[in-house]
């Protein structure tokens, strides 16, 4: 599969980790390059990353890769949803903290105050109530959503806190039980291989 993205992207992070954990191999177009930036403006309207091409297909937007990954591969080592519905209200929930945070990323990367604003604390409101509600979700012992183990959810939640630590976007340790469910994981292969750096 060829992807395009960057080595600190979370959503990029997302399909690298699937793709590890199902064995597929991954060539990689570095999108924070001029030429690798080039290419995705070519090969997507969109002009975010992960964009996928695979078995014949462009496919933009992470979650449209690993659903096109698991569909056509298995899941290989990871855990499928016990209930595809809830998991989408899982994955929503941290998409929308994620984007919170990236706003505000992108404010401070081209120089807009954004601190002590409305905006900032509409936002970080949003990522402290979307943490709080995750930690209400978490099985018993805290190492996943659904109770099955490493799954889509689990690597998304994983890939959101470090990067906003990476970033420091948000102080996550508001983000309360999640660290829980982080830490269990934090050493496994694929999510500490891929883990954000500069
Ligand atoms: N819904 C998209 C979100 C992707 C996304 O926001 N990617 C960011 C990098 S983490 C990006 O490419 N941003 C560039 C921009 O907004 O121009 C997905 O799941 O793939």
């Amino acid at each position: 599969m060829k992807l395009y993205g960057t080595t600190t992207s979370p959503f990029v992070r997302r399909v690298r980790v699937v793709a590890a954990e199902i064995g597929e191999p991954i060539d990689m177009i570095n999108t924070a390059h001029e030429d690798g930036q080039k290419q995705l403006r070519a090969t997507s309207p969109i002009w975010k990353v992960p964009v996928a091409e695979v078995d014949g297909r462009t496919l933009f937007d992470s979650r449209a890769i690993i659903d096109w990954l698991v569909t056509t591969r298995g899941w290989g080592n990871l855990a499928p949803p016990k209930d595809r519905w809830h998991e989408g209200n899982v994955i929503n929930a941290i998409d929308a903290a994620l984007d919170s945070a990236i706003q505000l990323f992108y404010l401070k990367r081209e120089n807009v105050p954004a601190a002590g604003t409305p905006f900032e604390a509409h936002n970080l409101g949003r990522a402290d109530a979307i943490f709080q509600w995750l930690g209400t979700q978490l099985a018993p012992d805290r190492r996943s959503f659904g109770g099955g183990g490493l799954g889509i959810a689990e690597i998304s939640l994983v890939a959101t806190l470090d990067w906003m630590d990476f970033r420091q976007t948000y102080p996550t340790d508001r983000a309360g039980l999640c660290n829980h469910l982080r830490g269990v994981w934090a050493d496994h292969p694929s999510l500490a291989t891929t883990r954000p750096h500069t």
